[in-house]
């Protein structure tokens, strides 16, 4: 009976920890006093779980040892006691970077593994708090500290952390993620998709220290569709709700006090006069401060206003044409999920060459590296939320991960000038459930940010009995404010002599992006354009598909599939493909494909037309 009620009393702990979740979200990380945890773990490969469940060895009737064997207990074997784990002697693994591209053997793997960090830290001021701060990981996170569990995160690519103020001493702390990869039909997204799912922490670990009621998150913008009002709000967390702060833009001259109420929210709208405004030509960013009485938080902002007119696109009123190309976030070059700001700065400097003032960060929030530096480089930029293909549309349980996973990228990018488009979905069949799913998503993210477009990446369809008429119909066109459109006529769809003979039919008068179009090359495979796989056929599709889109009334952008080539388990054709999708402008080995220059020429043109306007 005793042996029964531990038992139960373990599972219950167990489970009672699975169902917390990490604290609230403070942003701009960046600009606080942190500390970083980057660098090596010792971790341990466990895709059978033993890490909670090998009990077996120990006498049930004695919880302290019984909990020993589980791995975040972090346990060294105390003389002949049986301890089947030694973090101390366990191999290394890089923070931040994904556990495919670092070991041979974990390049295919999807379950656990425990990671641990030792660490020594002397807080500032001793009534200061402290948080760990995990940017990113794929894809279950669940976080242990000094035998504690901190809490745990869902979804691969948005930050999280935990406050650890209590847990903390000077010296010997240390903290246990085990992060679990594997896919999952409920998941965001779910089973299959078209990239690799790299596994880890993908993104760096900091400890953040803050006072004890400190500024955890604001939102500072132009109010929407205006040029001399800001509106947002400032959230504090701490004991000192009620209080006054100041926001000042020392360069605008603005000193505007705010205060907060009994929950720590400040709401405010407040004038600013002779704002220069960001834009890609010019992306001037402001300090922008946040003062209480026991902090100051500095930022870098831009304001600018985008919005849409009939089919028009405007950005600060101007005519606007999106010059894009999509993006995964991935270092072709070394292999893996690209991670600070070395391989941020090679993908957008790659896109600067093609004459690019926008990129798709696809399929999920890429790191915040991408988007702090697309604000300085003045690259605007579409966020997309992992809803891909088809997701399990009425399970709410699904639902509640992809609101989440929306909720915290748009928390954490909502003062990025770059970012003009929240993407609720890419390429998600229609249906009735879909619908209202996807209409819940926008709901959500209209009501957190209401000064940014929204849009999805829908799929269009052959009017029947007429194959070369397509029609974009989507009843979710509806709900967007861009409509955005992948198209593959001349690789999925027909050859390239397809394209020129194609009439559209879209029927709603709003901005149309034309989200994907392309073909496969491998890099250096010649041959006569008809041939597929060389890059004389990519070079094909990408000429005919750029006399076709100018067309479309409604054309205000593009972004071709895809910057570079990239890792895909479903691309297996031996000699050609071996692993990558070929779709890149760029191979693996950094070589522009013929493509990559009829799409700059275009660029370019394009770029002449819209300063004429
Ligand atoms: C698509 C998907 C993208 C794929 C691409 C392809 O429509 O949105 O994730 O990688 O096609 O190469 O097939």
């Amino acid at each position: 009976m005793k042996k029964m009620v531990v038992r139960i009393l373990g599972f219950w702990l167990i489970s009672v920890n699975i169902a917390l979740s990490q604290d609230a979200q403070i942003t701009n990380i960046q600009n606080r006093n942190t500390f970083s945890l980057n660098g090596k773990w010792n971790y341990i490969v466990d895709p059978y779980e033993n890490g909670y469940y090998n009990y077996r060895y120990e006498p049930y009737d004695q919880m302290e040892s019984m909990s020993r064997s589980a791995f975040f207990m972090n346990s060294e074997a105390k003389g002949s006691e049986l301890i089947e784990y030694d973090f101390n002697n366990a191999s290394t693994l890089l923070v931040p970077r994904d556990w495919n591209s670092q070991e041979k053997e974990l390049l295919y793997y999807e379950g656990t593994i425990w990671y641990r960090k030792l660490f020594d830290y002397k807080k500032k001021k001793p009534s200061n708090r402290l948080f760990v701060h995990f940017g990113g990981a794929n894809y279950q996170t669940d976080v242990y500290m000094d035998y504690k569990k901190l809490g745990k995160h869902v979804g691969g690519f948005t930050p999280f952390n935990f406050e650890i103020t209590n847990l903390l001493k000077e010296t010997d702390n240390y903290i246990i993620a085990k992060v679990d990869n594997k896919r999952k039909a409920e998941g965001v997204p779910t089973l299959n998709t078209d990239w690799w799912n790299y596994g880890g922490l993908t993104r760096d670990v900091q400890l953040v220290e803050v006072p004890e009621t400190f500024v955890q998150d604001y939102f500072i913008q132009l109010a929407k569709g205006s040029y001399n009002e800001i509106s947002g709000f400032v959230q504090l967390n701490g004991k000192e709700q009620s209080t006054n702060l100041t926001i000042s833009i020392p360069e605008l001259k603005i000193n505007q006090m705010v205060k907060t109420d009994e929950k720590g929210l400040a709401n405010f709208t407040f004038k600013i006069s002779k704002v220069v405004l960001w834009s890609p030509e010019n992306p001037k960013l402001y300090e922008v401060i946040v003062k209480t009485n026991w902090e100051q938080l500095s930022d870098q902002i831009g304001f600018r206003n985008i919005e849409t007119r009939g089919s028009e696109l405007l950005l600060n009123g101007k005519p606007l044409f999106l010059r894009g190309i999509s993006i995964h976030e991935e270092n072709p070059i070394r292999g893996g999920r690209a991670t600070g700001i070395e391989d941020a700065r090679m993908l957008l400097n790659w896109a600067k060459e093609l004459n690019c003032n926008y990129v798709r960060l696809a399929h999920y929030p890429h790191n915040e590296y991408m988007v702090r530096l697309a604000d300085k480089m003045g690259i605007l930029e579409w966020e997309e939320n992992p809803v891909y293909w088809t997701i399990q549309w009425q399970n709410q349980e699904t639902l509640e991960n992809a609101k989440n996973q929306l909720k915290e990228v748009i928390t954490r990018d909502k003062n990025r000038a770059s970012v003009i488009i929240w993407s609720m979905a890419n390429e998600t069949p229609a249906s009735e459930p879909r619908l209202v799913f996807i209409r819940t998503l926008i709901d959500m993210a209209r009501s957190m940010d209401s000064t940014r477009l929204i849009s999805a990446a829908l799929e269009k369809h052959q009017k029947q009995d007429e194959p070369l008429t397509m029609v974009l119909e989507d009843p979710l066109a509806e709900s967007i404010d861009v409509l955005g459109m992948n198209e593959y006529l001349g690789w999925y769809d027909g050859f390239p002599e397809k394209i020129g003979k194609v009439k559209w039919e879209i029927k709603y008068n709003k901005p149309l992006i034309i989200t994907e179009f392309g073909g496969d090359a491998l890099q250096g495979l010649h041959g006569d354009k008809s041939v597929r796989w060389t890059e004389e056929f990519q070079e094909e599709i990408y000429n005919e598909t750029i006399k076709m889109m100018v067309k479309i009334p409604q054309f205000r952008g593009v972004t071709p599939w895809i910057l570079t080539d990239f890792r895909s388990p479903r691309r297996t054709l031996p000699n050609i493909q071996d692993g990558w999708n070929r779709k890149g402008l760029i191979s693996e080995t950094g070589n522009k494909k013929l493509a990559f220059w009829i799409l700059k020429k275009f660029y370019d043109e394009m770029e002449l037309k819209y300063k004429k306007n």
